[in-house]
C-alpha cells in the first residue's frame, strides 16, 4: 500500500510527542553533507527527546568531529558496510523510536516530525519512504533509476509484498520490532535495505508497516557506491532471501 505523506493529525503538530527518537546516521567520509543532514531535521520540541546517533565506518575525513559539533553521539565501527552500520547502530540506539537516513541530503530530514508522528497516532510499526514517485528533478540518475526499478520489480515479484521503492534507505519504526529476531536484518551491505522491508512486511504485515511518499533530493558530496557491484549483490541477495538461505557473517549488536 502507497500512499501520500498524508501530514494531517488529530493532536495539533504543536503539541510534543511523548517519546524519545533516534535518528541513526551511517556515515563512511560525508564531510561535506552530515551537517546539513543533522540540521535538516527539525529540533524544536516537537517530541520529548531526539537524539543522533552517526555509525561511522573509519571516515579519514572530518565527518566524525563534525558530527559531534552538531551534538550527535558517534560510534566508531570499523567493520565495512552500509548494513554493518545498522545492525550495531539498531542495537545502541537509545530511543524508542528510530528513523534512518543517509549522511547526504537526499532525504527530507524536515518530514521527520510529521512520519513520526504518523507512526504514533496511526498506531504502526514501522513505515518505509518511497523515493520514486516524488522524486525532484535530477535526483537520480538514469542508470540509479533503471536498477532501482529492476530490483524493486523483482522483489515484488519474489515476495509479492507490494512495496514500490525496494531500495530507499529512510525508515521510522518502533525499536521494539527488532526484539523479534526474524525482524533482524542478516546482511551487512547495501542489501540490508530490501531485507528491512522484505522482513517487515513479513513479520508485521501491510497495515502496520506501511510506504509512504516522500520528496528526494540530489546528492551532495561523493558516493563511494559501486554501481553495478552493489546492483548484482542486491539482486543476488533477493533470491537468497528467497530461497530462506541468506546468513549473517557478523554478529548482531556492536562488537563486545
Ligand atoms: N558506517 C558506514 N557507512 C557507510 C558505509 N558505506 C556507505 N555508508 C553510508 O551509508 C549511506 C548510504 O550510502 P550511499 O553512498 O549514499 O549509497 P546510495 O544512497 O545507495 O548511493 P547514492 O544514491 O549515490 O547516494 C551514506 O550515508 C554513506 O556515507 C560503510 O561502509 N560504513
Ligand atoms: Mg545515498
Amino acid at each position: 500500500m502507497v500512499q501520500k505523506c498524508v501530514l494531517t493529525s488529530i493532536i495539533p503538530m504543536t503539541d510534543e510527542l511523548p517519546v524519545h527518537v533516534t535518528v541513526v546516521i551511517p556515515t563512511r567520509n560525508e564531510e561535506e553533507a552530515i551537517v546539513d543532514t543533522i540540521r535538516s531535521v527539525p529540533n524544536d520540541g516537537w517530541c520529548k527527546e531526539l537524539s543522533f546517533l552517526v555509525v561511522d565506518g573509519n571516515s579519514s575525513d572530518r565527518t566524525r568531529e563534525l558530527a559531534e559539533q552538531e551534538g550527535a553521539t558517534v560510534f566508531l565501527e570499523p567493520r565495512r558496510g552500509y548494513g554493518r552500520a545498522y545492525r550495531t547502530g539498531f542495537e545502541i540506539a537509545p530511543g524508542e523510536i528510530i528513523v534512518t537516513m543517509d549522511a547526504d541530503c537526499t532525504y527530507p530530514g524536515e518530514e521527520v516530525p510529521a512520519l513520526v508522528r504518523k507512526l504514533v497516532e496511526e498506531e504502526l510499526e514501522f513505515i518505509t519512504c518511497d523515493r520514486l514517485r516524488r522524486a525532484e528533478e535530477g535526483a537520480m540518475s538514469g542508470l540509479h533509476g533503471f536498477g532501482n526499478w529492476v530490483l524493486s520489480f523483482t522483489a515484488r515479484m519474489l515476495f509479492w509484498y507490494g512495496v514500490h521503492d525496494s531500495q530507499s534507505g529512510m525508515w521510522v519504526f518502533r525499536k521494539s520490532i527488532l526484539q523479534d529476531p526474524k525482524m533482524r536484518p542478516t546482511n551487512d551491505g547495501m542489501p540490508l535495505s530490501e531485507e528491512m522491508k522484505i522482513n517487515a512486511r513479513r513479520q508485521i504485515g501491510k497495515k502496520k508497516a506501511i510506504e509512504v511518499s516522500v520528496p528526494y533530493r540530489k546528492r551532495v558530496g561523493q558516493a563511494e557506491i559501486n554501481t553495478w557491484g552493489d546492483g548484482w549483490k542486491n539482486l543476488k541477495f533477493l533470491f537468497v532471501k528467497r530461497l530462506g538461505l541468506n546468513r549473517e557473517s557478523t554478529p548482531w549488536g556492536p562488537e563486545s
